[in-house]
């Protein structure tokens, strides 16, 4: 954990002025955006100069949290988001369960990942729990929801996600009044993701929301992007997505979801590489042990932009952490 003073918190108006997010798009908007793929252009991926995530197997137990970089203080642009390549979003990619390489793990995970048939098995403390078919799923309304997705590594992309608010799922299966939190489980299967055996990560990726960051509007199932399905590489056949997180939040291919009564330990958490705890709310002043979050590379832009608290969010979801001067939030 890396103390920052209560000072350091900038304060949230500053944030206000942010333009909203693009929602609700209808089905010719959904065209508009298949038509225009042929046109986006290739991205110079390789040039990424980010950090990894580390490897658990080679981070020093006990590392000294280095000093918060004196990045100086920008002031957050009020540019409209565009919208990340197509390319880019599929070919660059964090799939552990394939590779640490984001290129090799989107062609592999998109070689192998068998994602049909599949189902997911939502239970814990609910009132009907059911195996849901992912046909079932793919029936609810799928809508159009236009994010920022912000990567712990200091790399960000705007994907125009297809999918469900997950509330709508949960509600399905009615939670019980015990239940505060959600936990959710990626497929692991050795035989389809070579990862599993090449690296001693705390296999299966699990994360975890509380029921109200679960509920929020906000919190979507993704089923598709672009308005195409989603391809293994991006989480298929279903991911999470959490806007105002860092991406490692947002798990993908999802085969268990469990209503529970105590805080999940995530698949980061119980690897014990130092990274992000449970809550992993973006936060620009509160930096990675290894590097500032002040900024951000938009990938296909090269100049560096700035990070926003809850990743330009804070106008939503700001109200479900009360007091933002804890920096626990955004750990
Ligand atoms: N199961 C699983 N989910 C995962 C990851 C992973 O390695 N395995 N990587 C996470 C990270 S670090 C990020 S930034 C996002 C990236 O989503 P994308 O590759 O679709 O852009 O997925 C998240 N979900
Ligand atoms: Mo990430």
């Amino acid at each position: 954990m890396i103390p920052i003073r209560a000072s350091e918190i900038t304060p949230e108006h500053i944030y206000l002025s942010r333009r909203k997010f693009m929602v609700g798009l209808g089905a010719a908007a959904l065209l508009a955006a298949c038509g225009r793929l042929a046109e986006t252009p290739e991205l110079p991926v390789e040039e990424l100069d980010s950090p990894t995530m580390p490897d658990a197997t080679t981070l020093p137990e006990g590392t000294a949290a280095p000093e918060p970089l004196s990045t100086p203080r920008p002031t957050p642009t009020v540019k409209p988001d565009v919208k990340t390549a197509f390319d880019a979003v599929t070919g660059y990619v964090n799939y552990y369960e394939f590779s640490l390489d984001k290129e090799a793990a989107a062609v592999l995970a998109d070689e192998s990942l068998q994602v049909s048939p599949w189902t997911v098995t939502v239970g814990g403390l609910v009132n009907k729990p059911r195996v849901f078919d992912i046909e079932e799923l793919l029936k609810f309304e799928q809508e159009e929801r236009v994010y920022r997705m912000r990567c712990v590594e200091g790399w960000s992309m705007v994907i125009p996600w297809l999918g469900f608010p997950l509330s709508r799922l949960l509600k399905e299966v009615e939670p019980l009044s015990n239940a505060k939190y959600v936990r959710f489980q990626t497929l692991a299967d050795p035989d389809q993701m070579p990862g599993l055996a090449e690296m001693t990560f705390p296999w299966p990726y699990i994360e975890g929301l509380r029921l109200d960051e679960a509920m929020h509007d906000l919190t979507l199932i993704a089923t598709g992007l672009y308005g195409w399905s989603l391809r293994p590489s991006n989480g298929a056949p279903l991911r999470l997505v959490v806007p105002w997180k860092y991406g490692f939040k947002s798990l993908k291919s999802i085969v268990r979801i469990d209503l529970v009564e105590e805080q999940p330990t995530t698949f980061w958490m119980a690897s014990g590489a130092g990274e992000y705890g449970f809550w992993a709310n973006v936060n620009p002043e509160v930096p990675h042990r290894r590097w500032s979050q002040a900024t951000e590379r938009r990938i296909g832009e090269t100049r560096r932009i700035p990070t926003l608290l809850f990743n330009g969010y804070a106008e939503e979801v700001a109200d479900l952490y009360p007091d933002l001067t804890n920096r626990d939030w955004f750990f």
